[in-house]
């Protein structure tokens, strides 16, 4: 198979061969005018070279588990290089027979519940249970702001030192639904390099659960008991969405407050048509932080896997998620041929003037856009 040399687009144009590993000079560098030390501008002026990957290379690492491979291959993947972008492709095409086997949960709750806690302790008794984990992020500020859920590693600390746990931060910037798209192809390399179980982690703002439920196996929402309104600002739509809720923190005083809620909840869930005929969600209470309810949910998670497997429920899921995926991709596809389209570039702000001063109806609008584009694009692209 053929290496890949294809530069990315950033790389200058005289520049050889290479990835983002490697260190382009900055202008002026090489003449030691900025260096004063000469054997650390010898050090400098020689680039540091990290090996290229063929995609044999990338697929046999994955297979064989090599974190640092891994970590690359989710790295090529949440790149935004077009050339990029196609090695991805190739590769997750290779990769694609090894995946599907993990158990896929995706884990939501507002800010604070203890999304992170739960996660360090529950990831912590499934390795002590023989398995392998992979957690990954879907955090909708870090489209905004840059920052990343995980940034704040310090509750996971023993779980991101345990080497049978890979943790990866959600890719910063981009759409909610282009960090999605990063995470769904991330989850197949941690499914091709053989984690058992995936987590999926997600904050309780936006429209991030709605993107997590749809790429997991399992959806999982924490809730906390007693902080003021029973939906504590969860909206009714998840509640409808979970697979389990688990009422979080439920130690010390809160403990009775806890089984409350979880009467409430139970109870309100039967108001509420499960979503599949093949499991009913349920509420269960656990303590993040006191190490309780853990192996509970666990039980929970795995007679659901079974029963889902039996039944044929998990494929049907799964394919289903599928199908919507690739429709979805579609979609944002066809939305950024139209809007990058010249024409409609050019079009577009005097048609919604036009609409604006009232002088042109939305329908009329859309449709003379929409031949503008179909025009154009169809008779330009042959
Ligand atoms: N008493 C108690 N406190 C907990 C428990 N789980 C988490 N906490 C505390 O709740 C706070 C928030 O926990 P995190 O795990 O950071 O919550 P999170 O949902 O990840 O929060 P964000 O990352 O901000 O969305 C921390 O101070 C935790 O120590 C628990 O089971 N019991
Ligand atoms: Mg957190």
């Amino acid at each position: 198979m053929e290496p890949i040399t294809r530069k990315p687009e950033w790389v200058p144009d005289s520049y050889s061969e290479g990835f983002a590993s490697q260190v382009v000079m900055a202008q002026g560098m090489h003449d030691g005018s900025l260096v004063s030390h000469k054997a650390t501008a010898q050090k400098i002026s020689k680039p540091i070279r990290r090996q290229l990957l063929s995609i044999d290379d990338y697929v046999e690492g994955i297979l064989s588990c090599k974190r640092a491979i891994i970590g690359r291959a989710i790295t090529l993947i949440e790149s935004n290089a077009h050339s990029h972008m196609e090695t991805a492709q190739t590769l997750l095409r290779h990769i694609m027979p090894h995946t599907g086997k993990a158990i896929r949960i995706g884990v939501t709750g507002v800010p604070g519940v203890g999304k992170s806690t739960f996660i360090e302790t529950f990831g912590s008794y499934l390795i002590e249970q023989g398995k392998r984990l992979a957690v990954l992020a879907i955090d909708p500020s870090s489209c905004i702001s840059g920052g990343s859920i995980l940034g704040d590693k310090t509750r996971m600390e023993k779980l991101s030192r345990n080497d049978k746990c890979f943790i990866r931060p959600s890719p910063s910037g981009g759409t909610l639904g282009g960090v999605a798209r990063k995470t769904r192809e991330s989850m197949l390399v941690c499914e091709a390099a053989g984690f058992d179980v995936i987590i999926v982690e997600t904050v309780g703002v936006g429209q991030s659960e709605f993107t997590v439920r749809s790429m997991v196996d399992f959806f999982l929402l924490l809730m906390l008991a007693g902080a003021g309104d029973e939906l504590q600002g969860i909206k009714r739509g998840i509640m409808e969405l979970a697979d389990a809720i688990l009422i979080n923190k439920a130690d010390g005083d809160n403990k009775v407050k806890a089984e409350f809620a979880r009467n409430e909840y139970e109870r309100s869930l039967h108001y509420i048509k499960p979503i599949s005929d093949h499991w009913t969600p349920g509420v269960f209470t656990c303590s993040a932080m006191e190490n309780s309810g853990i192996s509970d949910i666990w039980s929970v998670i795995e007679s659901y896997w079974q029963k889902g497997l039996d039944s044929g429920y998990i494929i049907e899921r799964r394919q289903a998620q599928t199908l919507n995926w690739m429709r979805e991709m579609i979609d944002d596809h066809l939305k950024s041929l139209f809007y990058s389209h010249p024409t409609i570039e050019n079009q577009f702000p005097k048609i919604e003037a036009l609409v604006l001063s009232g002088n042109l109806p939305p329908s009329a609008a859309v449709k003379e856009l929409i031949d503008l584009w179909h025009n154009h694009y169809f008779n330009h692209s042959e």
